[in-house]
């Protein structure tokens, strides 16, 4: 059962991930014992019609056009971050400042002083049981965790390979029109932060073992595309006259890098190949990670987001890759759902993020992953540009 005492939230942004937060916060109490009741209170944005009509339609009580305004409220104890990146050091520091607890969408900011920031910011305001997390939120895909229980179970052995891909099509249309994601300024990288952060994510939460070292290259196919209006969504199609004004692409269309692993606590370091992109035609939303090892492999596609595929080198070798379907009540996360073989979605992601997030604020421990480390996934990005920036010279992290 629930408990009824309220944890108060003031989102900032709702567009795309506001939108998932919301529906997180909404479920997570209606399908899990909390120790703490989410209230959708507030939601912030700075176009008054634009919030009060999100508010309306995703269930916020009440509406602020300055976010400052969430953080001098006294009946809000949670900020939730889902602005682009650009905004997220000075909302993070100020609300932990201020006494809130702080959920920031990935990446955890647009450069490693940043995010070096809001890690210390978040690691003094910790003292006074102040907690804080960065979402992401693969790590709450039942497969994904049942992933990394096989490996801190030694089903695989000791790691040899960790194969990372993040596919999309999305901009393979060259007039899909300009977007926020599309200027550095705002998004901090392109393909590499915005979906190549998860991967980096994913394989060093799943593994155990962190990334010491890349060689990288950057690609931008489209350097301009149209401006079409104050677009912040995905895709769309752009004004396809010629004579559409047009505004230059100032991130990564695609990252390709290599990279070794440290071994974590157990073995050797693994060795790493990830790519990113979002001109895999006909690839939508293709998050995948594939893992060998000496005694097994295991491979996830987030296209089948519920199936994890496991290869035991113990069984006969014709017995080949198992096709588990993870949806069994013993599986993380999925007794609170359905009956076996009713599958979840990438909603279901965010409500199990809110679920753990809730859980550890309740019981007074920090909720990972922890704006730390998400600072390790920062210097992994900032590696990557900096490797690709000079030859693909191998870059420590
Ligand atoms: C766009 O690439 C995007 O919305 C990412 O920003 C999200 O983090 C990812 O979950 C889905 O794709």
């Amino acid at each position: 059962m629930t408990n009824h005492k309220p944890l108060r939230v003031g989102m900032v942004g709702y567009a795309f991930m506001g939108a998932a937060h919301s529906h997180a916060w909404r479920t997570a109490p209606r399908f899990f014992d909390l120790p703490l009741q989410p209230r959708l209170t507030a939601v912030a944005g700075r176009n008054a019609d634009g919030v009060r009509a999100a508010a309306d339609k995703l269930g916020w009580e009440s509406v602020e056009t300055d976010w400052r305004r969430l953080i001098e409220r006294d009946d809000i104890d949670l900020i939730d971050i889902c602005t682009p990146g650009d905004t997220h050091a000075e909302i993070a520091i100020a609300a932990l400042e201020a006494g809130k607890h702080v959920l920031c969408e990935k990446p955890l900011a647009n450069s490693v002083e940043e995010a070096e920031r809001m890690t210390l910011a978040a690691e003094t305001a910790a003292k006074q049981g102040i907690l804080s997390m960065c979402g992401f939120s693969y790590r709450r895909t039942p497969a994904l965790a049942l992933a990394k229980r096989f490996v801190e179970q030694g089903r695989l052995g000791d790691l040899r390979h960790i194969r990372a891909q993040y596919l999309q099509d999305w901009l393979s249309d060259e007039n899909a029109p300009m977007t926020w994601r599309l200027d550095k300024a705002k998004s901090g990288s392109g393909s590499l932060g915005d979906i190549g952060a998860h991967s980096i994510d994913a394989a060093q939460w799943v593994t155990g073992q962190n990334i010491t070292g890349v060689s990288a290259l950057l690609e931008t196919f489209v350097p301009e595309r149209p401006l079409a209006g104050d677009l912040v969504g995905l895709g769309g199609h752009g004004d396809l006259s010629s004579d559409a004004p047009r505004g230059r692409v100032t991130v990564d269309d695609a990252a390709i890098f290599s990279a070794r692993f440290d071994g974590g606590a157990t073995s050797a370091g693994a060795v790493g190949v990830f790519e990113a992109t979002r001109y895999a035609l006909g690839r939508k939303n293709a998050m995948r990670l594939e893992l060998n090892g000496t005694r097994g492999s295991l491979a996830f596609d987030f296209e089948e987001m519920n199936v994890l595929s496991f290869y035991d080198a113990a069984e006969s070798p014709d017995a080949g890759f198992r096709r588990i379907i993870v949806t069994e009540p013993e599986h993380p996360y999925v007794g609170n759902w359905w009956p076996t073989g009713h599958g979840l979605g990438y909603e279901h992601g965010f409500t199990h993020q809110v679920v753990d997030l809730v859980t550890a604020i309740g019981e007074g421990r920090q909720p990972v992953p922890s704006f730390a480390d998400a600072l390790q996934v920062q210097r992994v990005l900032a590696a990557v540009e900096s490797s690709a920036a000079n030859s693909s010279q191998w870059q420590k992290v």
